[in-house]
């Protein structure tokens, strides 16, 4: 079968990404005050070979050779973090100049370059003293947050063009305060769970009114970064169905409609019963804020099946398929249907608005420089290729897809896995510091320079959902 082009719409962004925490280092310089993660990390067993991320990729001080890098291989875009504890030490009062000073040579540096700054305000690294405080299970933290953007915006809304409040508060949320395997490393209980994800989402409407009143730039753009589950429903059976459309209502939905429509889904808030959250008067107002885009970062598939599972919940999730392809993430499935599913079904699902790819990547742990000094991982080029075809059938669905960006630029600290996952495009080798563009960062370079690609014509797949309203 001849290749086909993949052509993408002008002024598509395409971009890496990474955040603060897992790049920057410096963990007490200039001023920094310790984060959540910074604590988390000297919890014995909590992160993979007691690693921390206090020097990381050393970006703190590479951060020049990181920006022209990206620009050398023909990248437009950069999506990165602010560390909030580098800008407030304590997470409240007065700026830390030196923290501010970092973030504001960056941002000048992308735009000197052509690098369209995407700055997320927080990706995870909570200032330690809040967290003394109960975190993100007081009101008060969502308080101290729309201050923190404030500041921000003061500073950097004279030229940052695209801002997003929260990475994946989901995340923050369940793997901080409720499995405890990500930092605070709480164990708490589904109300107060559910009180921390209503934090948040407040936590979003105050920044989102903060961005807006202290910015100056034209045409700014805010948004924020959510990691829906691309729920795949097992083939065959109506009820097998219907349980995934349960838990896109659980899962997805939760965040989605208080965000978009300002109102949580009833009947996943019946379910909850005692466990609901407080909402005070005007929440809801004040969390649906309009968004100027929405960020998905996805990376796999949740397989979802009706089974034993009483409690609408909890899901039933089946098994990997016979023969399931995975990246070095446990359980992480290779399936790039995913891309055109989560798409399609957030825009069938809740109207046509600008969505940017904000994270899609893989890990292949085994990632090194050959005896060429070149890292060949051909696997990487497969995965991105595949997905981009994907993204590209959506796009031709009518999806307001404007940009794309790989999780991750290089190599970095993957949370509690440590430096044992290599996401990056870009190799970091962690004794000596030195960057070594892999294939697939000089792929992406050239997709990103020619904005599409060529390649073998997809098959027809169109996700269950699709297949299941006929
Ligand atoms: C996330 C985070 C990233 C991760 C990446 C790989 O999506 O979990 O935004 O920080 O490193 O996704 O797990």
């Amino acid at each position: 079968m001849p290749n086909q082009r993949f052509d993408f719409p002008q002024d598509f962004l395409w971009g890496a990404a990474t955040s603060a925490y897992q790049v920057e280092g410096a963990a007490d310089e200039d001023g920094k005050g310790p984060s959540i993660w910074d604590t988390f990390c000297r919890r014995p067993g909590a992160i993979q070979r007691g690693e921390t991320g206090a020097e990381a990729c050393r970006h703190y001080r590479h951060w020049k050779e990181d920006l022209a890098l990206m620009k050398d291989l023909g990248l437009n875009a950069y999506r990165f973090s602010v560390s909030w504890p580098r800008v407030q030490s304590e997470g409240r009062g007065r700026a830390n100049e030196k923290g501010l000073a970092f973030y504001e040579r960056l941002v000048d540096e992308m735009l000197r370059l052509g690098l369209r700054p995407n700055l997320t305000l927080y990706h995870w690294d909570l200032p330690q003293a809040l967290e003394d405080k109960g975190g993100w299970t007081s009101r008060d933290t969502a308080l101290a947050f729309q201050d923190y953007c404030a500041l921000v915006a003061r500073r950097l809304g004279d030229r940052v063009p695209m801002w997003a409040t929260f990475n994946e508060p989901d995340c923050v949320s369940h793997a901080g305060y409720e499995s405890g395997v990500q930092a605070p490393g709480r164990r708490e209980s589904p109300q107060v769970v559910n009180q921390v994800v209503h934090h948040l989402l407040l936590a979003h409407g105050l920044g989102m009114q903060a961005l807006r009143r202290e910015a100056r730039l034209k045409g700014l753009q805010a948004g924020i970064v959510l990691n829906p589950l691309v729920i795949w429903p097992t083939p065959g059976r109506p009820e097998d169905v219907a349980a995934a459309e349960r838990h896109w209502r659980v899962a997805n939905d939760w965040w989605l409609e208080p965000l978009l429509k300002g109102g949580y889904p009833e009947e996943v808030w019946g379910w909850m019963g005692k466990d609901v959250p407080r909402v005070e008067p005007g929440d809801l107002q004040t969390i649906r804020q309009d968004l100027d885009f929405l960020g998905l970062n996805l990376y796999t598939r949740a397989r979802i099946t009706a089974g034993a599972s009483k409690d609408p919940l909890v899901p039933d999730y089946a098994p990997l398929p016979e023969g399931a392809r995975c990246t070095s993430m446990p359980g992480w499935e290779i399936f790039p249907p995913i891309m055109e599913s989560l798409l399609v079904e957030v825009t069938r699902r809740w109207g046509r608005l600008p969505l940017y790819v904000t994270e899609n990547g893989a890990s292949f742990s085994q990632d090194a420089p050959g005896p060429d000094g070149r890292v060949h991982d051909p696997a990487r080029i497969d995965y991105l290729r595949d997905h981009l075809q994907h993204a590209h059938r959506a796009l031709a669905s009518g999806v307001d897809l404007r940009g794309y960006f790989a999780w991750s630029l290089m190599d970095n600290f993957e949370w509690s896995f440590g430096y044992a996952q290599r996401f990056g495009i870009v190799h970091v080798d962690f004794q000596t510091f030195r960057r070594t563009p892999k294939d697939s960062a000089h792929w992406l370079g050239r997709v990103a320079r020619e904005n599409g690609f060529e390649a073998e014509p997809l098959p027809p797949r169109p996700s269950p959902f699709v297949q299941a309203r006929g």
